[in-house]
């Protein structure tokens, strides 16, 4: 009984637009909830470093290789927050940490496929900082307070990273021909991935009416979906380019493009761990975890020592 009042004034609560703080009551299936959706996104601005990392040495100049560096580093940031609004949930990051290293936990599938020439770099800050922004915008709304208020820095951030990732796609897409063919074949392979990256189709998202009716989620996967296709059509035509759909067409009635099927059963055997990067991603996150576990016992040797030092001076 006394669990039901509570969840109706959890609920009235949300209604209200308050939002929940760590120390707040929250009921248990909420608390999951977030700990899976932020941990998954914390996993993904980490796992979503390699790809782009792949080109840091190669990238075509001091401009691009600058912004670039800047740009995997801010990733770096966006899985600190994450992982910081996570362990406000009563969570360890390091637990959190192991359930990507064994393979336990999901990240994003987009970051599974290789990235092949320097246009995939601009595809992926185009398209998948495109995809992330539409995405995450809404979460600086969403109703937990630790997450919202780190998605608002997160946005600022992937909004010079979709304008960099543009740029570059611009710049060889008016390019030689071989520059043109570059772009166009990258925008080839990045956009079905990129659609796929809002997860199912509405009548297959197992958490989001839960997820909506708590606020955490704003919107659903289809109608994101739909938002991106319609902003981004508009700028591949913008830079000459095609996008890989026989099936796109503007609907005039529905005020939308209607675009062709997706291919689900590719993105579920991606998430299930068969895409084309999935194990090299984890063979790396691993390598990195043990080449970086000096640094973790060096870091809490010192907490233990100043720590000490202040017991000692109190
Ligand atoms: N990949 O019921 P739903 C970025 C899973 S950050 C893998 O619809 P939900 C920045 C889902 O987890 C990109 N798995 O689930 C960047 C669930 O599995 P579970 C990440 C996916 O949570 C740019 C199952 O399918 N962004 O790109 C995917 O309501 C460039 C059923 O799905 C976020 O994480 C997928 N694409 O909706 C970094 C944003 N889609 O847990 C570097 C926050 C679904 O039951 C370079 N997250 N699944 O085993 C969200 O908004 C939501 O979690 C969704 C999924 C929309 C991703």
């Amino acid at each position: 009984m006394e669990n039901l009042t509570r969840e109706k004034e959890f609920q009235a609560k949300l209604d209200r637009e308050v939002k929940i703080e760590p120390k707040d009551w929250m009921p248990d299936a909420y608390r999951k909830t977030l700990i899976r959706q932020i941990s998954q996104h914390a996993h993904s601005e980490i796992v979503g470093m390699l790809p782009e990392g792949n080109w840091i040495t190669r990238a075509p100049n001091l401009r691009r290789k600058a912004a670039l560096l800047a740009k995997v580093q801010d990733e770096a940031g966006h899985g600190l927050y994450l992982y910081s609004a996570a362990e406000t949930l009563g969570v360890d990051r390091i637990d959190l940490e192991e359930q990507l290293l064994d393979g336990t936990a999901k990240y994003s599938s987009i970051f599974n496929y290789p990235t092949q020439t320097w246009a995939d770099i601009g595809a992926i800050g185009w398209l998948v900082d495109g995809a992330a922004i539409l995405n995450q915008v809404p979460l600086c709304r969403t109703s937990y307070g630790p997450y919202a208020r780190a998605m608002v820095r997160v946005c600022k951030e992937e909004s010079f990273h979709q304008r960099q990732g543009y740029e570059i796609i611009m710049t060889l897409a008016q390019g030689n021909e071989a520059q043109k063919k570059l772009a166009q074949d990258a925008l080839n392979r990045w956009w079905w991935p990129a659609l796929m990256m809002f997860g199912p189709s509405d009548d297959n998202s197992k958490h989001s009416a839960q997820s909506m009716a708590w606020k955490i989620k704003r919107f659903s996967n289809d109608y994101l979906r739909q938002d991106f296709v319609d902003r981004t059509v508009p700028q591949a035509e913008y830079i000459g380019l095609s996008v890989p759909d026989k099936d796109l067409k503007w609907n005039d009635e529905r005020g939308h493009y209607d675009f062709g099927p997706i291919n689900w059963e590719e993105f579920y055997n991606v998430i299930k761990g068969n895409g084309p990067c999935n194990r090299q991603r984890l063979k790396t996150r691993n390598a990195s975890f043990k080449a970086g576990a000096w640094v973790r016992e060096a870091a809490s040797a010192y907490a233990d020592k100043k720590a000490s030092r202040k017991e000692v001076a109190a």
